[in-house]
């Protein structure tokens, strides 16, 4: 990866996954954060391609308590993939912004075709549900195991047959609601996963660490940001909060990490619902975790290790 690669943003104002209105307008919140502006002080050349277009749910079809709204889903879901792959086939660091997470779907399968790529899924929920074990019939609660070639074969199969990501290169960090089937497939499928209190015991620094040394043989690396990850108290504008997330500084730290690690070679910022902020809070927030993983530090300066 070049040191300063140029940067593409993509939005996906995507609200079909879940049932809470609002996300759909995450792109232009963030946007409206100014998050252009942030990486273009960073010393990054920065294209904004725009959205990828979504129907509304009003219009969305297909699928059953199962999986709502499966057929539409998977119809952005391939648009997205596509604008990915022409992404990152262009040598740009893409940055997708949700939406709700099941645009992962898409982001993920497209920036794959460019290589085996580990990804680091930074949330409060596993995302590992298929249409059988989840409860709610929410396809933003299964991004992850159909990605890893579990659930439904429409969503399994977008971006090209089969699984995108191998489950031995998929690491959770952030976890503290899995449902209960989704931890048996979770267990079986063998993904590493740091939940918080691992992070309470052992802190965010070693945490990331121990994650980023098992991904860092492979040649790409994508963070999925999903924004409920950070404590409700800090990141409130989310449709599905839980208690006990990361602090502020927490968050930031890990973003710093990976950064300093050698960064990520694209990323999802995903479920900022703006509706249920408090005066764009979260997105200013996504903006300044954005900022930090694509290298902006507190001081400058040479540092001696500990
Ligand atoms: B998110 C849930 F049941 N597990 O499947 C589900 F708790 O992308 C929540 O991480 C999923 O925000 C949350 O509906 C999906 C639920
Ligand atoms: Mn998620
Ligand atoms: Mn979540
Ligand atoms: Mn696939």
């Amino acid at each position: 990866m070049p040191e300063r690669p140029p940067v593409a943003i993509l939005g996906v104002p995507m609200d079909l996954g879940q049932d809470r209105r609002g996300v759909d307008m995450g792109p232009s919140a963030i946007r409206y954060a100014r998050l252009q502006p942030a990486l273009e002080e960073l010393g990054y050349r920065v294209s904004d391609l725009g959205n990828v277009e979504v129907p509304i749910p009003e219009a969305a079809s297909g699928g059953d308590g199962k999986a709502w709204r499966l057929r539409a889903v998977r119809e952005v879901c391939s648009a997205v993939s596509r604008r990915a792959r022409e992404a990152v086939a262009r040598g740009a660091l893409p940055v997708f912004l949700g939406g709700d997470h099941s645009i992962s779907i898409g982001t993920v399968s497209g920036v794959c075709a460019a290589g085996r790529t580990g990804v680091l899924w930074v949330d409060a929920h596993a995302d590992f549900n298929t249409p059988e074990s989840s409860p709610s019939g929410n396809i933003h609660g299964m991004p992850l195991a159909a990605l890893t070639g579990r659930g439904h074969p429409d969503l399994v199969g977008v971006g090209g047959e089969g699984a995108s990501v191998r489950p031995e290169d998929a690491v959770l960090v952030g976890l503290r609601s899995v449902d209960r089937e989704e931890r048996d497939l979770l267990r079986e499928a063998g993904v590493r996963v740091y939940t918080m209190k691992d992070i309470d015991a052992y802190g965010v620094a070693a945490v990331v660490r121990r994650a980023l040394e098992h991904l860092s043989g492979l040649p790409r690396l994508h963070l999925s940001l999903d924004l409920d990850v950070v404590d409700p108290e800090v990141a409130p504008g989310v449709g599905t909060p839980v208690r006990g997330g990361l602090t502020y500084r927490e968050a930031h730290l890990l973003m710093e990490l990976v950064n300093e690690a050698g960064g990520v070679s694209s990323l999802d910022v995903v479920e900022v619902n703006p509706i249920l902020d408090s005066r764009n809070r979260t997105a200013e927030l996504a903006v300044e975790l954005v900022a930090s993983l694509m290298g902006r530090q507190i001081l400058e300066l040479p540092r001696r290790p500990l």
